[in-house]
C-alpha cells in the first residue's frame, strides 16, 4: 500500500502527461443511442426495465470499429480518450463477471470497452473509462425518491429496501475489474456525487486506496465528491482523499482556472458537447463551429486546463458525421498551430483586448480573435520581444514599436494561423 507521501509525489508525476496533452475525447455510448434521445432518456421519461430491456435486446452496432474511432480523435489533435463503461443506466459496455447487463449478452456480443482500449492504444492515444457511480438496473441503487432515478415515483418501488452496502460492493468489484483485467488505464472518469450521494457514501477513500494500489499512474477525476453541476472543485489538498486529481467542470470555463482550498491552481478540465447532447440525439443539430471549439480549446489552455470534448455514437457504431466534420477541422487547425496548445499554458499577463496568449517556456502564443485595425497591439511587452513568426507558415511579421509599446501587424487571425514566438523572458514572478 502507498503512504500518503508517495502518493501525493506520485500526483505530480501522474499528471504530467494530462497537462502537456491538454485535448481529449469524451465518448459517451450505449443502449441510450437507441432511443436516440440523448443518455438520460430512461430518467426523463420514466421508463421501468422492461421497457428499456427492448433496447438490451436489440443492441447490436454492426458498423462499431473502434480504428475507425481512433484515428478520427488522431486526426483532430485529441491525445487521450474516456468511454462510457458503465452510464447510469447501468449497462455495461464491457464483458463484467459481475453482471449480465453487458454488451456481451447483447445480440452485439462484443467487449466494446476492450476493442476501443486496443485501438486507441494502438493510435498512441491515452485511454480513460467513465464509470458512473449511479446506477438505475441494479435493485440496490436506491430508487423511489431519488431525484435521479427512472422509479422515483413508482409505488411499486415505495417499499423497497435497496441492501446499499451490496450495490457499493458491486460497484467497487466492477472498478477492480477495469483496473485489473483491461490493462494500463491512463484515467479513470467518476460520475457524478450529488445531494448526500457523495464522498464516504460511495466508500470512496478505500476505492480511491484500491485504485491507486492496482494502478498508481492512474488519474482520477474528483466527481466521487462533486457533481457537475456547480463545475467541480478540488476541495481537498490531499488526493488520497477522494479529492482526485483533477476538477472537472462541465459546460463551462471556469472565469479564472480552478484552484483547490488553499487556492493552489489545480489540474482541471472542461467537458463539453459538440452539440447539446452527451449521449446520440437523433434531432439536435445544434452543434458548435469548428471555430468556437478552438476557442475554447484556446480559453481552457490560456487558463491552465484540459478541454475534453464529447462525441456521442449512434446505435450502429458510427461517430455522427457532423461531429467527424467538426474534428477534422480542428484538427487542420492544431496541425498547423498545435505547438500553440499541447505544453502550453496560462500566460503572466492580462487578457488581451484581441484574443488570448497561451505559453510555453520563454514562448508566447498569440490568438488574434478579434479582427484588429492597424497593429494588433501588444500592451505592456515593449521591449521583451525578439521577433514575431505566424505559428502557421513560420513567416515573419512585422514588429513595430510605436509609444513604447510592441505592436505588430498581423491579418492572422483563428482560422489562419497563430501568431507564435516572441522568445521573450518571461519572469516567473510576472
Ligand atoms: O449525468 C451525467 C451526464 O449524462 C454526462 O455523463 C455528464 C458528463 O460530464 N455527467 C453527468 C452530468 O453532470
Amino acid at each position: 500500500m502507498m503512504t500518503s507521501d508517495e502518493i501525493r509525489l506520485a500526483r505530480t508525476e501522474r499528471t504530467e502527461w494530462f497537462l502537456r496533452d491538454r485535448f481529449g475525447m469524451f465518448i459517451h455510448w450505449g443502449l441510450y443511442a437507441i432511443p436516440a434521445r440523448g443518455e438520460w432518456v430512461r430518467s426523463v421519461e420514466k421508463m421501468d426495465s422492461q421497457t428499456y430491456q427492448a433496447y438490451f435486446e436489440a443492441f447490436h452496432p454492426e458498423r462499431y470499429d473502434p480504428q475507425a474511432w481512433a484515428k478520427t480523435a488522431k486526426a483532430s489533435g485529441m491525445k487521450y480518450a474516456v468511454l462510457t463503461a458503465k452510464h447510469h443506466d447501468g449497462f455495461c459496455l464491457y464483458d463484467s463477471k459481475l453482471t449480465d447487463y453487458k454488451s456481451t449478452k447483447t445480440p452485439c456480443g462484443r467487449d466494446l470497452v476492450r476493442e476501443f482500449l486496443d485501438a486507441f492504444r494502438h493510435e498512441g492515444i491515452k485511454v480513460g473509462l467513465y464509470y458512473s457511480l449511479l446506477d438505475w438496473h441494479h435493485p440496490d441503487y436506491p430508487a423511489y425518491g431519488d431525484r435521479h432515478h427512472p422509479m422515483r415515483e413508482n409505488e411499486a418501488y415505495k417499499n423497497r429496501t435497496p441492501d446499499f452496502e451490496n450495490y457499493l460492493a458491486y460497484m467497487h468489484g466492477q472498478v477492480k475489474e477495469l483496473l485489473t483485467d483491461y490493462g494500463r488505464l491512463d484515467l479513470m472518469w467518476f460520475d457524478f456525487s450529488y445531494d448526500g450521494m457523495t464522498g464516504e457514501t460511495w466508500r470512496a477513500t478505500e476505492l480511491i486506496r484500491m485504485i491507486r494500489s492496482l494502478q498508481p499512474h492512474v488519474l482520477i477525476d474528483n466527481r466521487l465528491d462533486a457533481s457537475g453541476e456547480y463545475g467541480g472543485s478540488i476541495k481537498s489538498a490531499d488526493p488520497l482523499e477522494y479529492s482526485g486529481d483533477f476538477a472537472s467542470p462541465e459546460q463551462i470555463i471556469p472565469p479564472a482556472g480552478v484552484v483547490d482550498a488553499r487556492g493552489c491552481p489545480v489540474p482541471w478540465e472542461a467537458c463539453i458537447t459538440l452539440n447539446n447532447n452527451w449521449g446520440y440525439h437523433a434531432n439536435d443539430p445544434m452543434y458548435k463551429s469548428p471555430k468556437t471549439v478552438i476557442r475554447k480549446l484556446i480559453e481552457c489552455v490560456s487558463k491552465n486546463g484540459n478541454l475534453l470534448l464529447n462525441v456521442g455514437p449512434n446505435a450502429k457504431g458510427e461517430i455522427p458525421a457532423e461531429s467527424r466534420r467538426i474534428l477534422a477541422e480542428i484538427g487542420d487547425w492544431l496541425t498547423a498551430n498545435g505547438d500553440s496548445i499541447y505544453g502550453c499554458g496560462a500566460a503572466p499577463l492580462e487578457k488581451p483586448e484581441w484574443g488570448r496568449y497561451t505559453r510555453k517556456g520563454n514562448r508566447l502564443y498569440a490568438h488574434i480573435f478579434e479582427e484588429s485595425v492597424g497593429p494588433v497591439n501588444l500592451n505592456g511587452l515593449a521591449g521583451v520581444i525578439k521577433s514575431v513568426r505566424l505559428l502557421a507558415d513560420g513567416s515573419e511579421l512585422t514588429l513595430v514599436r510605436p509609444w513604447n509599446t510592441a505592436e505588430f501587424r498581423a491579418d492572422a487571425f483563428i482560422n489562419f494561423g497563430t501568431p507564435e514566438h516572441f522568445s521573450y523572458p518571461l519572469p516567473d514572478d510576472r
